[in-house]
């Protein structure tokens, strides 16, 4: 596919293609493998995502950082252990749709549909589509999902955004104070006592139905606030693994749970969606950078 000017093929870490979307707004890229967001630096600020140091960028394997894509279920599979954790989407090729660049603005669309490997686990036709646009002080990526069946499905998906951050105890999450949410290092305890941002040095692992719009990362270290909107996307889940977990992580190396924080969006838990034969259901997320005062 001849790609329009801004948009091009470049060699990403361990050799994985990536199309990078470059203008005068600043710079994205997304493999193909797995529609994976794996840079974001707008004009005049540094790398809004994290991706780990230690990430593998193996075939069938999660990239740690980024944004990987939950499809169609968020955490464990509900009945079948042995199903890859957060869906097989993230662990699949996609392919470039479309690509376009209207001046500054470009936008490139990855998909895929069902195939033999994943009815093998989720016995439903689909068709999923990424898109990524690269706009004026904005990120914004979509997740469409549509049921080419005759029957109808249901399914989780989240979009499992990275942030780096200069300190994880060190940052708040404001926008989602006194909001219901599930507790997942408590066994999933329902709770809607927090008056004050979410702080972080322990493990937090937070799901958020019918979550506010609006989220903001605030990073004195950085001296910058990342806002994540979204819209089609009942969800938010606010996830920093801590110090134990964190350490056990082989591809997040010693201290990598200190550099970043989720703050995912998507339709999760309570919020799955169910979706008609023909219908599609679009999730739009849309990430903004300020400077702190
Ligand atoms: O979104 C939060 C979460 O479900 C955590 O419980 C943790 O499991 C995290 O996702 C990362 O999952 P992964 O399979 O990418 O290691």
């Amino acid at each position: 596919m001849d790609l329009p000017r801004g948009i091009q093929v470049v060699d990403g870490p361990a050799g994985l293609p990536l199309l990078r979307l470059e203008s005068r707004f600043g710079t994205a890229e997304i493999s193909n493998y797995a529609a994976h967001i794996l840079g974001w630096r707008p004009a005049g600020h540094e790398e809004v995502l994290f991706v780990s140091p230690a990430a593998t960028f193996l075939p069938g394997t999660p990239i740690r950082g980024g944004v990987p894509v939950v499809f169609p279920w968020f955490g464990a599979h509900a009945v079948e252990a042995d199903h890859p954790m957060h869906g097989f989407a993230r662990r699949s090729e996609f392919e470039l749709e479309e690509s376009t660049a209207a001046g500054e603005h470009l936008r490139v669309v990855l998909g895929r549909t069902d195939d033999a490997s994943s009815r093998q686990v989720w016995p439903h036709p689909f068709q999923l589509r990424i898109e990524l646009e690269l706009a004026e002080a904005v990120l914004r990526f979509r997740v469409r999902v549509t049921n080419t069946g005759a029957e109808p499905f249901r399914f989780s998906e989240a979009m499992h955004s990275y942030f780096a951050v200069s300190d994880v105890r060190d940052i708040t999450v404001e926008g989602l104070q006194r909001s219901r949410f599930l507790d997942k290092p408590h066994a999933y305890r329902a709770r809607d006592d927090e008056e004050g941002p979410i702080r972080f040095g322990t493990e937090v692992d937070r799901v958020y139905e019918r979550a506010p719009t609006t989220a903001r990362i605030i990073d004195p270290g950085l001296g910058r606030a990342v806002q994540v909107h979204s819209h089609g996307a009942a969800s938010k889940v606010v996830w920093n693994p801590g110090p134990e977990r964190g350490s056990a992580m082989t591809d997040l190396g010693p201290d990598g749970w200190q550099r970043f924080v989720c703050v995912e969006t998507g339709n999760v838990h309570g919020d799955d969606l169910d979706l008609a034969p023909g219908a599609e259901h679009v999730s739009t997320t849309e990430l903004r950078v300020t400077r702190l005062d």
